[in-house]
C-alpha cells in the first residue's frame, strides 16, 4: 500500500526519548487524560489557590505552584522543605486524585520502576515569560525514588544538565501531553525551564502547567 506524504510526516519523533540514563521521555503519554488531568487540577486550585512562593531570600518564584497530596513543596524565609499544610490557609493540601495517581504510577512502571507511590504532586503554572532556573530537586528524603513530571498547555524548552552546575545543558522542548520519568543518576542532575514563549492553548489559555510527582517522606 502506498503512503501518502501529503499527509504523513515521513519522520516521527519516536514516543519514548531517552534524555540520559534512566530519564524517559514519554511523548503525549498523558493527551487521552488530558481532561480529566485538568478537571482534577481545577478541583485542587479550587482548594489550594496558586501562589508565589518567594525564596529564602525574599524573591518571588516566577511560576506560581500549588500541591497535593500528604505533603506539599513550599518555599519561604525558613527555606525550601515539605510541609502537610498549606500555609495560606493552613488546612491539609487537597488528596492527589485518582487519575493523576494512576497516570504517574503507570508511567513510572511504563519506564522501569514498579510500585511508585507519590506523596505529592506540585502543580506548577508558567505565565508567558514566567521561567525556572537551574536546581537540583533535593528536598525528597528518598532520592531512589523516581520523579515523574507531566507537561500541559504551551510548550517550553527544558533545559537539562548534570550531576554539576558547569556541565553542558542540553534543551528538550515539552509540549502539552508530554510525561518524563526522572530516575537514577538523572534524579539528581540540574535542571531547568527557559521563559515560556506567547501563545494561548486551546485547553489551558496563556499558561504551561507542569505536574511533578515526587515521593517525598
Ligand atoms: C529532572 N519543574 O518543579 S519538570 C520542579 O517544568 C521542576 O515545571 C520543571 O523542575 C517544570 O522542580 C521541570 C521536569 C523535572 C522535574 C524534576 C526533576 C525534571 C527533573 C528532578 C530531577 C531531574
Ligand atoms: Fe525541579
Amino acid at each position: 500500500m502506498s503512503r501518502s506524504s501529503d499527509t504523513l510526516p515521513l519522520f516521527e519523533l519516536p514516543a519514548v526519548q531517552t534524555l540520559a540514563p534512566q530519564a524517559l521521555l514519554l511523548r503525549h503519554y498523558a493527551l487521552p487524560y488530558e481532561r480529566a488531568i485538568l478537571t482534577a487540577i481545577d478541583s485542587v486550585l479550587a482548594l489550594a489557590p496558586l501562589r508565589h512562593m518567594r525564596t529564602p531570600r525574599g524573591q518571588p518564584l516566577s511560576a506560581a505552584m500549588s500541591n497535593c497530596g500528604a505533603l506539599g513543596w513550599i518555599s519561604d524565609a525558613q527555606g525550601y522543605r515539605y510541609s502537610p499544610v498549606d500555609p495560606q490557609t493552613g488546612d491539609a493540601w487537597p488528596g492527589l486524585p485518582e487519575p493523576l495517581l494512576q497516570l504517574a504510577r503507570t508511567a513510572a512502571d511504563a519506564a522501569g520502576f514498579a510500585a511508585f507511590e507519590p506523596d505529592v504532586c506540585l502543580i506548577n503554572r508558567y505565565a508567558v515569560g514566567a521561567s525556572m532556573g537551574l536546581h537540583i530537586d533535593r528536598d525528597e528524603r528518598d532520592k531512589a525514588a523516581p520523579i515523574v513530571s507531566v507537561s500541559l498547555g504551551l510548550p517550553a524548552n527544558f533545559l537539562f544538565g548534570g550531576a554539576r552546575r558547569s556541565d553542558a545543558v542540553q534543551r528538550v522542548a515539552l509540549q502539552h501531553g508530554d510525561v518524563v520519568v526522572w530516575g537514577g543518576a538523572s534524579r539528581l542532575y540540574y535542571h531547568g525551564v527557559a521563559r515560556v514563549g506567547t501563545g494561548s492553548h486551546a485547553l489551558t489559555g496563556p499558561y504551561r502547567f507542569n505536574l511533578t510527582f515526587r515521593k517525598a517522606a
